[in-house]
């Protein structure tokens, strides 16, 4: 890896892998998501409009699942990293960016998370277009508490719409000096081109996995274990530990 001098600013792309051992079910992998649902009826704007009881439920399961899990030791490793990065490198960033829609991050010390694919605890009104918290189910359809309308629907960024907050993460990876990829097989646009452009414009790029992504090429460096093992060691390494 790139000097600890030269490293600054750190951007890192988390993926459904660095939730797995706190027992969330990844998409592709395994006995993953997407081998019992079929992902253009339940991760699209058309299969929301087919059939939104089906699509509600589904995330209904989810929404109540991440609430009594917990994070495992890669999420409080993240979180250390981002609170004692900057003392020990004055002026120096750590943007973490997840595909999560879990809460992991927050629950492990993380205190600023892009979450581009939404959040699970979150609803969208798309009569008033507010946004809210929201624990409980939607299945029952409860009106939207600012206009009362029965339009909530889950927070999340489905296969034909555009991931939140793209601007910023544009900009992080124009400034970031090292590039790391946590648990995700960069599968899915535009997440999975982060690496090559952080890379095109300068970065180191670090891939910490169980095994190898589709873009693994574009690593200058892969790590393969499971996240809560080889991120708490990754990060003990880079504050000197
Ligand atoms: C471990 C581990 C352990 C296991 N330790 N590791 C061609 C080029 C460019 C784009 C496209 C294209 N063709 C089509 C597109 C567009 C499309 C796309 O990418 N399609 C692909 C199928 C090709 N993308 C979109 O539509 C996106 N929008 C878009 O492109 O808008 C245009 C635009 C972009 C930018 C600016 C302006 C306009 C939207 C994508 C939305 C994805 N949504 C989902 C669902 C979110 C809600 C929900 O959770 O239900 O997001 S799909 C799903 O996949 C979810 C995830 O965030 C995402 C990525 O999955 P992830 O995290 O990588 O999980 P897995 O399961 O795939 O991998 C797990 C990894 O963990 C594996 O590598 C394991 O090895 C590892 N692992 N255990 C460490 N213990």
């Amino acid at each position: 890896m790139a000097a600890m001098q030269t490293i600054r600013n750190i951007v890192i792309l988390t993926g459904a892998g660095v939730s797995a051992e706190s027992g969330i079910d990844t998409f592709r992998s395994a006995g993953g998501l997407w081998e019992e649902h079929r992902v253009e009826d339940v991760a699209t704007p058309e299969g929301f409009a087919r059939d939104p009881d089906l699509v509600l439920r589904f995330y209904d399961m989810r929404r109540e699942a991440i609430q009594t899990k917990a994070p495992n030791p890669a999420h409080h490793a993240l979180g250390r990293l981002e609170r004692e990065w900057p003392k020990q490198v004055p002026g120096g960033t750590v943007t973490l960016v997840t595909q999560n829609v879990d809460d992991l991050h927050e629950r492990g010390g993380s205190l600023s998370v892009i979450h581009m694919h939404g959040e699970h605890l979150t609803v969208w009104c798309t009569a008033c277009d507010t946004r809210r918290r929201w624990t409980g189910p939607l299945i029952h359809r409860p009106p939207c508490p600012e206009c009362e309308t029965p339009a909530l629907r889950p927070d999340v960024v489905w296969f034909g719409e555009v991931p939140y907050r793209m601007d910023e993460i544009i900009v992080a990876l124009q400034e970031a000096d090292l590039f790391v990829s946590i648990g995700t097989s960069g599968a899915v646009y535009p997440a999975a081109g982060f690496v090559r452009m952080a890379r095109e414009l300068g970065a180191r790029t670090l891939e910490l996995n169980l095994e190898h992504s589709q873009g693994s090429s574009w690593f200058d460096e892969t790590c393969l274990g499971p996240a809560s093992e080889i991120v708490p060691t990754w990060v003990d390494e880079l504050l000197g530990r």
